[in-house]
């Protein structure tokens, strides 16, 4: 198992590349769309949040695709660092949105994704991070839900509110839209659209040596803002990988989201997909509740016995990047670099310590000695609102 970072676009520079060799890490995932652009729900010290239903910010230029110079360029940038470029996570919403929502420059947007996969295997950048989501992220509430009133994210109900028209995966990809809200679908016809993309670029991805990594929907619940979600229960992620046996339909496993998820055991999870051999890269993350009701905590606080889940991993002989997913933001004066150092510090012990052979006791979940994190739902309301 190997130790990564996730940077935001704005963090792709030596500061927080000597941070992540510093703290232990010897890869790191980056992002390119610009999250924070003109964002004013987000703040960029901290991941994108966007409240409830806030755009995160505008989207990209369309006309503008990542090159296969500006790519190669940055692979070195990171290299000369000491750290190994493991993915890109995310596609921008300039570049794919009517892939998404299957609108008219659906087939240029394939072209698209396409030549981004072409550049990025020549760039020798090998996974790409992506979400088949229309509503993306919502719901977010934010507040000192985290071990000694840390700041964190979470949510308090489902969100119903629809998306006006020109915004897709929490961006503005038009701001000149007309007036209205993008039309509701079925979760059916969400699933046609996931196979007819992959059906499209998985053999351009394979010939690219690029492998497309699905982030399952993050809160995951079975509609945002109206619209169907694709993989809300942990059952679902089989689904996309029954769609192609490629070597580059792959998983970007997100151990938070799943842990939300109503149905299905965690640790049955992780054993099911990590013995298939589908996980190009691993978000590691705790929580604290299930969907609609929950929070995220710090790692060793929540829910999930991630020493357990570790285990599993170690035994599958996992062997790609893990990477912080978000973390509570921590009372100093750098909370998102306080949070991630914490993090990765207890994931670097651990793995240090399943390389040596120590083997944790499993312990049933919320049964972790010392943990102090509680579940939303039995919390005092009143208490949860403070
Ligand atoms: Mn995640």
């Amino acid at each position: 198992m190997k130790l990564g970072l996730g940077l935001y676009r704005h963090m792709l520079n030596n500061e927080y590349y000597s941070f992540a060799v510093q703290a232990g890490c010897t890869h790191v995932i980056v992002h390119l769309v610009d999250y924070f652009k003109q964002g004013q729900a987000n703040p960029d010290r901290n991941q994108p949040t966007g409240g409830k239903d806030k755009p995160w910010g505008v989207a990209g230029d369309p006309h503008k695709l990542w090159t296969a110079s500006e790519l190669i360029e940055l692979r070195k940038q990171v290299e000369v660092a000491g750290l190994k470029l493991e993915a890109i996570e995310n596609l921008d919403p300039a570049h794919w949105h009517d892939i998404l929502l299957d609108g008219p420059k659906r087939a240029l947007q394939i072209r698209n994704v396409r030549a981004i996969l072409m550049a990025m295997g020549e760039a020798g950048i090998g996974t790409l991070g992506y979400n088949f989501s229309i509503a993306g992220v919502g719901g977010r509430i934010s507040g000192p839900f985290a071990r000694g009133g840390a700041e964190s994210v979470g949510m308090d109900g489902p969100v119903d509110t629809p998306i006006p028209n020109g915004t897709v995966w929490n961006m503005i990809y038009d701001q000149n839209a007309p007036a209205g809200f993008l039309p509701v679908i079925s979760h059916q016809e969400l699933w046609n659209r996931l196979r007819r993309f992959l059906e499209e670029v998985l053999p351009v991805a394979e010939k690219a040596g690029v492998r497309l990594a699905l982030h399952p929907d993050d809160p995951p619940t079975p509609t945002m803002r109206q619209q169907p979600r694709l993989v809300y229960q942990p059952a679902m992620y089989q689904r996309v990988i029954d769609i192609s046996p490629s070597p580059s339909n792959m998983l970007e496993f997100c151990l938070g989201t799943l842990a939300e998820m109503t149905e299905g055991n965690l640790y049955d999870t992780v054993e099911q997909y990590s013995a298939q051999k589908r996980l190009a890269y691993i978000h590691f993350r705790n929580i604290s509740g299930k969907v609609p009701i929950y929070h995220e905590t710090f790692i060793d606080d929540g829910d999930v016995d991630m020493l357990r889940i570790l285990a599993i991993l170690h035994k599958n002989k996992f062997d790609g990047v893990m990477i912080p997913d978000h973390s509570p933001q921590m009372t100093c004066s750098a909370p998102w670099h306080a949070g991630m150092a914490h993090t990765l510090g207890f994931m670097r012990a651990a793995i240090m310590a399943l390389d040596r052979g120590f083997s944790p006791k499993t312990a049933a979940p919320g049964a972790i000695a010392g943990r102090t994190g509680q579940s939303m739902q039995n919390r005092n309301p009143a208490l949860y609102h403070r």
